[in-house]
């Protein structure tokens, strides 16, 4: 449960074996015993090592490190072991025709609307004039992030994911089959905006590349570990707002380093260019 001040009278059933109505406000930060037994499967050890309060549930300390009704925690390890054994595969498939054909392969990966598509426009138009360049687009539904990327004149293709909340790496194996040739140029992988999934599809990438901007919260990395832990370079985004968030750049950093101490963090403003010199610095090294 999240720790929002919040007042719900909700009558609620739950697939445990008992059925229980009860209608109270939470005003977190609250003590309420719950009078009913537990017996889900998730285990009950209280031990507050973090911010867990009396009522919060974790369903992520099992072996799988996730729950799925009417499944058992080796059944789930034994599907996602079998999804991402295939999906690796394909990945380092990917990866020697991009280490053949000498590209540079980045695959970005945020929240929906931190900027991706703003700032690969921006630096489109400042690197594809220099070195060729190549996108992909991954989002649910729609052409509209391949169309903005196309009108920069960089070939673009997209894809729909429909109900999937990540590329893997068969879609990004039949979208290099639709782009030109891309001998020593970047590629760049826009994935669908998600903090969770994407960090365990590896598409043949060199790096993941993180964007925060600062209206999402400094406190993103520790909340989405996965993702930071999986990037080598954070970009936090959307700085020209920062006089207008309350968002605290050195605890974010701070807080990303936790979760990966050897990230590399730079600052822009895909809007207004600043900070770009150190991004297109990172990207020439890279
Ligand atoms: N102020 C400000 N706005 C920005 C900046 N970068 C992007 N935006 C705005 O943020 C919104 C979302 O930007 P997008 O580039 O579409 O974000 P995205 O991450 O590609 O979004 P999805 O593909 O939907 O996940 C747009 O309204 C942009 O104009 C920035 O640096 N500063
Ligand atoms: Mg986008």
């Amino acid at each position: 449960m999240s720790h929002e001040v919040h007042d719900h009278p909700h009558e609620h059933h739950h697939d445990h074996p008992h059925d229980h109505h009860h209608a109270h406000s939470h005003d977190h930060g609250h003590s309420h015993a719950h009078p009913h037994d537990h017996c889900h499967d998730h285990d009950h050890d209280h031990d507050h090592d973090h911010d867990h309060h009396q009522g919060d549930l974790h369903y992520g300390k099992g072996e799988a490190g996730l729950s799925v009704p009417g499944m058992g925690q080796r059944q789930l390890i034994a599907i996602e072991m079998d999804v991402l054994t295939k999906n690796n595969a394909l990945a380092a498939h990917n990866r020697e025709h991009f280490t053949a054909a000498d590209q540079l392969v980045l695959n970005l990966v945020s929240s929906p609307g931190s900027g991706k598509t703003t700032l690969l426009c921006e630096t489109l138009r400042q690197v594809a004039n220099k070195r060729p360049c190549a996108v992909i687009e991954g989002d649910q539904q729609t052409s509209r992030d391949a169309d903005r990327i196309r009108a920069t004149g960089v070939p673009a293709v997209q894809i729909n994911t429909g109900k999937g909340c990540h590329l893997d790496a068969k879609m990004v194996h039949d979208a290099c089959h639709q782009l030109p040739a891309n001998q020593g140029g970047i590629l760049f992988i826009e994935n669908v905006g998600n903090l969770v999934c994407p960090a365990s599809f590896d598409l043949g990438e060199k790096y993941k590349v993180a964007i925060l901007s600062v209206t999402e919260g400094e406190e993103k990395p520790l909340k989405y570990p996965d993702m930071f832990a999986a990037a080598q370079l954070m970009v936090i985004n959307k700085i020209d707002l920062l006089p207008y968030v309350s968002f605290d750049v050195a605890r974010c950093i701070e807080n990303a380093k936790r979760v990966n101490p050897y990230i590399q963090v730079i600052q822009v403003s895909a809007t207004t260019g600043e900070g770009m010199d150190a991004w297109l610095n990172w990207l020439a090294s890279a």
